[in-house]
């Protein structure tokens, strides 16, 4: 179900004045608190193209897919032969779906971005994200409390993920919320659990829980944050599916350590934008 659609990128011209211009307050502010959010940074344009890919292959459940089913988070269905138990959570190897991901993911603007961020040149991970995620009303679930770093194994933590939203995110329908400034927390052993959630009860989480903020997104936002910036989401009380599309990146002095996953799906060498 590929329609190879090209996303045109922003101008190059767009990175060389107003972006490069702000690129060193963007990443300072990036490091201060672990995130940064890149107003009506993708056009109409590509998001339309990309919601239209996302949304066929969504109706067909185009595999790799992740099921909310097999998640169990809170609202989640309780099994895939339960009602809702189709639901799909992630619309997974998004890169090898079609060109219009690997042209959004490559361009050259957003690679700008990402490299000032990570200060050197720029990898993106196959192995993690490289998805759209959704969230479904009734069946989409709640994310708890986490960093992406529970996700992969890097010889150094700081990736950066760079969520697009493909539509409004705000209260009604799971809109992320991060704590800002968490990426730099050092946390007790015992404010994670197994799968490295947030305990939320622990008294040591209570200063982290204390700072907590939405951030509300428009169709058009990008979103980059630090890979242990602790993030969560609520559910969709919307009609509507909510769409975004996800991709992690690495600096190239970082590398996945061998034998994991990480390493094993692979990550794509992007040009060192200028
Ligand atoms: O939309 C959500 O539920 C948050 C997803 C998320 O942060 C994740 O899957 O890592």
């Amino acid at each position: 179900m590929t329609t190879d659609q090209a996303v045109p990128a922003p101008a190059l011209s767009a990175v060389s004045t107003d972006l490069a211009a702000n690129l060193a307050d963007q990443a300072a502010n990036f490091h201060r608190d672990g995130y940064v959010v890149l107003r009506n940074f993708a056009s109409e344009q590509t998001c339309a193209a990309l919601e239209q890919i996302a949304r066929t292959q969504l109706a067909a459940a185009v595999a790799p897919v992740e099921y909310e089913a097999d998640l169990g988070y809170p609202g989640a269905p309780a099994a895939r032969d339960a009602a809702g138990g189709s639901t799909v959570r992630r619309l997974r190897q998004a890169w090898g779906r079609d060109r219009a991901f690997r042209d959004w993911a490559s361009n050259p603007a957003l690679v700008t971005v990402v490299q000032a961020l990570l200060g050197e040149p720029a990898r993106l991970t196959l192995a993690h994200h490289n998805c759209v995620m959704t969230k479904h009303p009734h069946f989409g679930s709640q994310t708890g409390w986490h960093r992406d770093t529970r996700y992969w194994s890097f010889a150094r933590p700081e990736l950066v993920t760079v969520w697009l939203a493909l539509g409004d995110e705000d209260e009604r329908n799971g809109v992320l919320r991060v704590i800002p400034g968490s990426h730099r927390a050092h946390l007790e052993p015992a404010q994670l659990d197994q799968a490295e959630f947030l305990v939320e009860a622990h008294p040591a989480s209570q200063a982290l829980l204390a700072g907590t903020a939405p951030l509300a997104l428009h169709r058009g936002d990008v979103l980059c944050f630090d890979s242990r910036l602790f993030h969560s989401a609520g559910r969709n009380a919307s009609n509507a599916v909510k769409l975004s599309v996800a991709f992690a990146y690495f600096g190239a002095s970082n590398h996945p350590i061998a034998g994991t996953r990480s390493a094993d799906f692979g990550s794509v060498e992007l040009p060192a934008a200028g």
